[in-house]
């Protein structure tokens, strides 16, 4: 039988080796504009009818009303408590890790009567993306609206492609219920993204947009935040990935199930092994075979293994390395002292931390968000938080000492900038201290 992850030696690859190995497979953006480019379009002129032709189109499904309040629908009936339950358990942790991001009001005196302050206010509108496509993904409802709600957002809209009778799926609608949604948009892909960037007849204009979705979403979302709709996006994103480090005591049968549950996402999906010396590499491709025959999603995962890959390392420093330049959206570190490892981690969307934290305990429940920054864009992006749906505000006052203290600076600075207004602005306030003391 042949083995299904090719291997390197990352002694072996040249520097240019390396960069060839973590670059990910191109997107070609420009072709995928070209019929994006109409849609949004279509909709930003057309609103609600647009929707309703492209959805008819898509998505084989006739909309009744393309956006609806989600006071106006039902819990949805019929789902089971363990079901429910799964759910209730995962949105509290959610719930609980996004409150703890909150923030103090954060306050420095800067100088004596210098004092900058920084405040979090929500942003106002918000739209969370929440995919159909080959998988229904109610988490990824959670993942995005639970975020929003803690934030305070008095608008937000969940888009998610209805099915081909109109309706969602009961357990996208409870989480959504849940987690404080207060409009469905009943679409998907960029006729979704662009009816929220500029809103229709029956579903409110967002300030920002969040949530995967395929190269059209993507698209959409990076063409309209670029345009005068006035949005915000939380991200680009390209295909999901994983990047698991394992060492000698990692389980082999753990390995590949980690691998595997990151392949049977999508046949884009890539999965890395990063195997430090000792791990029975052959083991770990038996395993990988063995479990990918009996998936649901076996086409898929396969696909998705044909550009995965292993590499072979000499220790934890050099796994580590590797990592940071693949820069993953999920690290595994299944080794011994897994907490030896966080200090070198520079590039990672989310981190599955020792032998017992499978990337699916935060794909769905642990209270991290599992929307993460893919494509190597996790060297500059962080995934969704609660800082996603807020923005900072800065403050500063000074009072009259503050002021004497600092202002002969600025007049100096605007003189140089040949700003004289700005110049005066201080200059006219301290002739009236200086007045008024003498
Ligand atoms: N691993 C996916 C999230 C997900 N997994 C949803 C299962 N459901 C992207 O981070
Ligand atoms: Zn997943």
């Amino acid at each position: 039988m042949s083995d299904l992850l090719k291997e390197y030696a990352l002694h072996e690859l040249s520097p240019s080796d390396k960069e060839a190995v973590v670059q990910r497979p191109r997107i070609d953006f420009g072709s995928i504009a070209d019929i994006v480019g109409p849609i949004v379009d279509d909709v930003r002129e057309r609103g609600d009818d647009a929707v309703k032709e492209l959805t008819k189109k898509f998505d084989r499904c006739d909309l009744g009303e393309v956006c609806v309040k989600l006071s106006d629908v039902p819990w949805p009936e019929g789902l089971d408590k363990e079901v429910t339950d799964a759910f209730d358990t995962a949105f509290e942790n959610i719930k609980v890790f996004h409150e703890a991001q909150r923030q103090e009001v954060l306050e420095v005196e800067t100088m004596p009567g210098v004092t900058c302050r920084r405040m979090s206010r929500a942003i106002g509108s918000v739209g969370c993306y929440v995919p159909g496509g080959t998988a229904v993904l109610p988490s990824s409802a959670l993942m995005l609206a639970v975020p929003a709600m803690v934030a305070g957002c008095t608008t937000i809209v969940l888009a998610t492609p209805p099915r081909q009778d109109g309706s969602i799926s009961p357990e996208v609608l409870y989480c959504a219920k849940k987690s404080g949604v207060t409009h469905l948009l009943k679409a998907g892909g960029a006729q979704a993204v662009a009816a929220m960037a500029h809103g229709t007849q029956t579903c409110p204009k967002v300030d920002k947009i969040a949530g995967p979705g395929n190269q059209f979403v993507t698209a959409a979302k990076m063409m309209l935040q670029n345009s005068e709709a006035m949005v915000g996006i939380d991200m680009p994103a390209g295909p999901s990935e994983v990047l698991v480090i394992a060492d000698a005591g990692a389980d082999p049968a753990h390995v590949a199930a980690d691998v595997l549950s990151q392949a049977e996402h999508g046949s884009d999906s890539q999965s890395v092994l990063v195997a430090i010396e000792g791990v029975d590499i052959s083991e770990v491709q038996r395993e990988v075979r063995e479990q990918l025959a009996a998936l649901p999603r076996n086409d898929m995962a396969t696909n998705a293994l044909s550009h995965s890959f292993i590499v072979r390392v000499g220790s934890l420093e050099e796994a580590c390395e590797f990592s940071n330049l693949y820069a993953p959206e999920h690290l595994i570190v299944n080794v011994d002292d897994a907490e030896r490892s966080l200090e070198m981690v520079e590039n990672a969307g989310s981190v599955f931390l020792g032998r017992w934290t499978p990337e699916s305990v935060g794909d769905y429940a642990s209270g991290t968000n599992h929307t993460l920054p893919t494509y190597g864009y996790a060297r500059m992006y962080s995934g969704v938080s609660l800082d996603t749906f807020q923005k900072k505000i800065t403050v500063q006052s000074l009072s009259k000492e503050g002021l004497v203290g600092l202002g002969p600076a600025v007049e100096v600075m605007a003189t140089v900038e040949g700003l004289e207004a700005h110049k005066q602005a201080v200059t006219k306030r301290l002739q009236s201290i200086h007045s008024s003391n003498s």
